[in-house]
């Protein structure tokens, strides 16, 4: 037995942020493919990242990296954002792009670099002061390549020392987002690899310190939703970084990949009490459009997290305690596969019908025209950052 009654609620107030960079030139170390009609400027990424929530009534959101999407005036993006209908988000700051931090930034260990990457995050309160934005997410390119290179200990008192004083200049509503990632581009030792490291530095930190779970970030077989069980659990979990993955960061389409693994992220994000209304969860996607068109690669990942979102909200609960108790392995198990089986696609149409919107966003944006009108008006768009 599936229950749908649970998801409307949920799926209404459903909120999925957008990255800036999903909407520029990406690509590889070997080649970024340049697309016709990308944004030229932040503004032109905010009103893409629009167009995604006007075709899904599901994106109000859009998240900046600075200084990619640096502007004169953040004031004035912020009320172009909220003139198209979407607001800005959260702020991810980028000590990852300069050759002084070829040791590493805030773990590195010269404290001329340290303080220089010190004044990038606090440059980057200053653009959430000035958007209204509620997260600081820091993830840093830091760790070592070879046995030896540097201390491991030191490395994290250093990095331990650039975050306190961060987070005591982060306003009373700010939060801090500490993202972890196993690997790259340091191999040998990275400095915040998992979410044991991330977590003990949050817990140091403080209630408005998080841990951002990037669904790429981990290795193959790990048991993601269990990192998110456990998080939620101590009211840690800050954001998501929705991707998925093949073999390692590789950005794709999330829930493309192992849409299974997604629902069961989503899953234990419904028994932790993530989809409540109180909860400061951020579910934000973090993805590259590499070889695909950019605008509808959003639009499909916005519908493929309400799709699992939908089947994580319709599985019985009451069902499900019931054969937990009574140690029914099959039976429980059969009721959690049973929603992830049930075609929740007819529902999400139905509920976006209910608010003014084409039950289809895919079909509904291509016969907009957008893309063909920005393909003609927008000539030289910029690189998203990723593979410059
Ligand atoms: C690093 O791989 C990362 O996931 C961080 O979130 C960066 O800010 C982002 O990618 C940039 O795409
Ligand atoms: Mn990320
Ligand atoms: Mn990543």
């Amino acid at each position: 037995m599936v229950d749908l009654e649970a998801a409307g609620p949920v799926l209404r107030a459903q909120s999925i942020e957008l990255p800036s960079w999903a909407f520029g030139n990406s690509g590889t170390r070997f080649k970024v493919f340049a697309q016709a009609g990308v944004p030229r400027d932040p503004f032109e990424k905010v009103a893409d990242a629009a167009t995604v929530h006007e075709f899904t009534g599901a994106a109000g959101k859009v998240a900046l990296h600075i200084p990619w999407d640096e502007v004169d005036d953040y004031g004035k993006l912020a009320a172009y954002a909220v003139d198209h209908g979407i607001q800005l988000g959260t702020i991810n700051a980028n000590a990852f792009q300069d050759d002084d931090y070829r040791l590493g930034s805030v773990a590195n260990p010269d404290p001329r670099v340290r303080r220089k990457a010190l004044d990038h995050l606090l440059q980057c309160l200053e653009v959430m002061n000035a958007t209204g934005s509620r997260d600081l997410k820091l993830w840093f390119a830091d760790g070592t390549n070879y046995p030896g290179q540097d201390s491991i200990s030191a490395r994290q008192d250093r990095l331990a020392e650039v975050l306190s004083s961060v987070y005591e200049q982060l306003g009373d509503d700010q939060r801090l987002i500490l993202e972890y990632k196993l690997f790259e581009p340091a191999f040998y030792s990275t400095d915040v690899p998992d979410w044991g490291t991330a977590l003990t530095h949050c817990l140091a930190l403080g209630d408005r310190a998080k841990v951002c779970v990037d669904t790429g970030h981990h290795a193959p077989g790990t048991n993601i939703e269990f990192i998110v069980a456990s998080l939620l659990r101590l009211k840690k979990l800050g954001s998501f970084d929705f991707n998925s993955r093949f073999y390692a960061d590789d950005d794709l389409i999330v829930g493309a990949a192992d849409p299974f693994q997604l629902f069961r992220i989503l899953f234990e994000v419904r028994c932790g009490g993530g989809f409540s209304a109180d909860s400061e969860v951020a579910f934000m996607l973090d993805q590259c459009h590499n070889i695909e068109p950019k605008i509808p690669g959003e639009i499909r990942s916005v519908m493929n997290v309400q799709e699992a979102t939908a089947k994580a909200m319709a599985v019985d609960m009451d069902a499900l305690g019931q054969a937990q108790q009574a140690g029914d392995v099959l039976g429980a198990n059969g009721i959690l596969m049973d929603a992830f089986d049930t075609d929740v696609r007819p529902m999400l149409a139905a509920l976006r019908e209910e608010r003014g919107l084409k039950a289809d966003p895919m079909a509904a944006y291509a016969a907009s025209g957008y893309g063909e009108r920005i393909a003609a008006e927008r000539v030289g768009g910029a690189q998203a950052g990723w593979g410059a």
